[in-house]
């Protein structure tokens, strides 16, 4: 029996740089070895302000971004949160397990609810549960995240140990796995990559756009002319040559910023490159899916009748401890 993963990102729009190496990528490692199951999680991307005649297109974008990205659809299963209502529900029966105050305390709360002062609603507080029950509806045990969901993923161990604690053990408890691109910042070289802060590369985009954005990110701040050295263990740009360029182009990278003998224009030309390269097929995939809705729509139904039958099953589980069933 393969070890079963769940993970999934919010159809808001963009997959960027930071999504693609804090999950995406780690997720196509994972694609023989495990069960895996990957979720556009909709129901999630309610939570803050939306356009509601946007989402359609932008979900199946995300199905067509996760499999440009090298997700599989046939080794793996993909497919739409709020097309299997069994998630709401499990939330619900968790509502009922776990304090407010572990939600309270969640940074991604305290930051989103900063962020959007005017619409701080149930479903933000209550995120972590939901997503607590997206992962546990399929018993998975692995969770291949961003450092920035660690947080919530202890907290679905929470959930997981209380129900079991009140009701009998039905639910394992699943671990965070967090990559090499744990945390990427963004062009600022300060925050997280994040859409809502603009300071990103998304996944779909051209050579050309790359290097546009690329050429003003932050570097070193301490590096100001060509001719000063640089410090590349604190320079953004470099971080990214880590997880982008070769070994050994890593090493000559840091020896020329070290001693001044490339300018910090050199070293982001060379990584504009190294992202161009392995970002193009994804490119040429997602612009090939375009005209193929019929086969995205064909996908996801597919996910969700598969994942549909074993939520019915946790369910049913879940309800028969909780004496729910009759
Ligand atoms: N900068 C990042 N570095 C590493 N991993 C990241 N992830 C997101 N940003 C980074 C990981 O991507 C997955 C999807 O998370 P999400 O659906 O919560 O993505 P997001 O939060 O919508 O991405 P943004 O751009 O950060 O959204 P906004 O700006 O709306 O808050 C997760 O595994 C996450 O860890």
């Amino acid at each position: 029996m393969k070890k079963r993963v769940f993970s999934g990102i919010q159809p808001s729009g963009i997959l960027h740089v930071g999504n693609y190496l804090g999950a995406i990528r780690n997720w196509v490692e994972l694609l023989d070895t495990h069960d895996c199951i990957f979720c556009i999680v909709d129901l999630h991307a309610i939570t803050v302000p939306y356009e509601p005649a946007e989402m359609p297109g932008r979900i199946l974008d995300a199905a067509a971004g996760y499999i440009a990205c090298g997700v599989d659809p046939a080794r793996c299963t993909i497919f739409v949160q709020s097309d299997v209502h069994e998630h709401t529900e499990l939330a619900w029966y968790f509502n009922t397990v776990i304090p407010v105050a572990y939600l309270e305390r969640m940074t991604q709360y305290k930051e989103k609810s900063a962020q959007f002062s005017e619409h701080v609603t149930m479903g933000l507080l209550d995120y972590p549960v939901l997503q607590a029950a997206d992962i546990l509806l399929y018993k998975a045990e692995i969770v291949p995240v961003g450092e920035d969901q660690v947080q919530h993923i202890e907290l679905a161990r929470d959930v997981a140990r209380k129900f079991n604690n009140r009701y009998g053990g039905i639910f394992p408890e699943p671990a965070a796995r967090v990559g090499s691109g744990a945390r990427i910042l963004g062009l600022d070289g300060q925050a997280k990559m994040s859409k809502t802060l603009d300071n990103y590369i998304a996944v779909t985009e051209t050579p050309e756009e790359i290097w546009r954005k690329l050429s003003t990110a932050v570097t070193d701040p301490a590096r100001k002319r060509r001719t000063d050295r640089g410090n590349p263990d604190v320079c953004n740009i470099f971080s990214l040559h880590r997880l982008f360029s070769s070994a050994g182009e890593q090493a000559r990278v840091a020896e020329g910023c070290r001693t001044a003998g490339i300018g910090c224009l050199d070293c982001k030309r060379i990584l504009a490159d190294n992202i161009a390269r392995e970002l193009a097929p994804v490119r040429e995939r997602h612009a090939a899916l375009k005209g193929k809705r019929d086969f995205i729509e064909g996908v996801l139904r597919e996910g969700a009748c598969r994942c549909g039958e074993i939520a019915r099953g946790t369910i049913r589980e879940a309800k028969a401890a909780m004496g729910l069933l009759r």
